[in-house]
């Protein structure tokens, strides 16, 4: 059975639980206590990521992490949200990495700051931040307003990493997505008609947290 390393407040752990569930795998969750730092521990780098992140698949006797390439192994694994032909597969991979660099990772930071961070988000940084998330988000927008999922037009492990932190309530983030990406919001009711989605926290271990900011 697949043993996911995760917690609540992780979009990035969302996204590779919600592959689980479409895939139809069951799955048991050891839950991460990053909030009190345990990713940050010497031994938890040690036994569980070098890297000192969540998620973490265990599987195949493998221990594997990064999100994108969890979910490359499980889709190829299985058959399924890969992408069907190779070409769809590279534009998997390139959104994927899009995601990863720009799309997903901004807006991690800026919504972490903004509702879970030790001290009051400074401003500066937050406006730099808003401004890389918009750029990253309008470029996706443009995208969606041609196709209806991100590599063609059936669903993929590309619409399950870039949507993974749009699911989460819009108060840790303070992102209106219809107001303002259209065809993102049009998109996440496509990507939540997929079988197996649950939202982020009727689904990860860990207690929800009020946003602190
Ligand atoms: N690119 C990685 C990012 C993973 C990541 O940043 N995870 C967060 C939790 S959602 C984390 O553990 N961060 C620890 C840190 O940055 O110190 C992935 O997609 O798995």
């Amino acid at each position: 059975m697949y043993r996911l390393h995760c917690f609540a407040q992780s979009g990035n752990s969302y996204k590779v639980a919600f592959l689980l569930r479409a895939l139809d795998q069951p799955f048991e969750m050891v839950f991460v206590d990053f909030m009190n730092g345990a990713t940050r521990e010497a031994p938890w780098r040690e036994a569980v990521n070098e890297m000192g992140e969540a998620p973490v698949l265990e599987a195949d006797g493998k221990r594997m992490t990064q999100s994108g390439a969890i979910m490359t192994y499980l889709a190829r694994k299985h058959g399924a949200f890969g992408g069907a032909t190779p070409d769809e597969q590279q534009e998997v991979l390139r959104w994927l990495l899009f995601d990863n660099h720009k799309f997903t990772s901004f807006f991690a930071s800026y919504r972490f700051n903004r509702s879970f961070g030790p001290a009051a988000p400074d401003p500066a940084v937050m406006a730099w931040l808003k401004g890389r998330i918009d750029a990253a988000w309008s470029i996706a927008d443009k995208h969606l307003a041609a196709s209806p999922f991100m590599a063609g037009n059936a669903p993929t492990i590309a619409d399950i990493s870039l949507s993974g932190y749009l699911f989460y309530p819009m108060e840790e983030s303070g992102y209106d997505i219809p107001a303002n990406f259209p065809h993102i919001a049009a998109w996440l009711e496509r990507v939540k008609a997929i079988p197996g989605w649950v939202a982020p926290y009727d689904l990860l271990p860990g207690e929800r947290i009020a946003p602190r900011w």
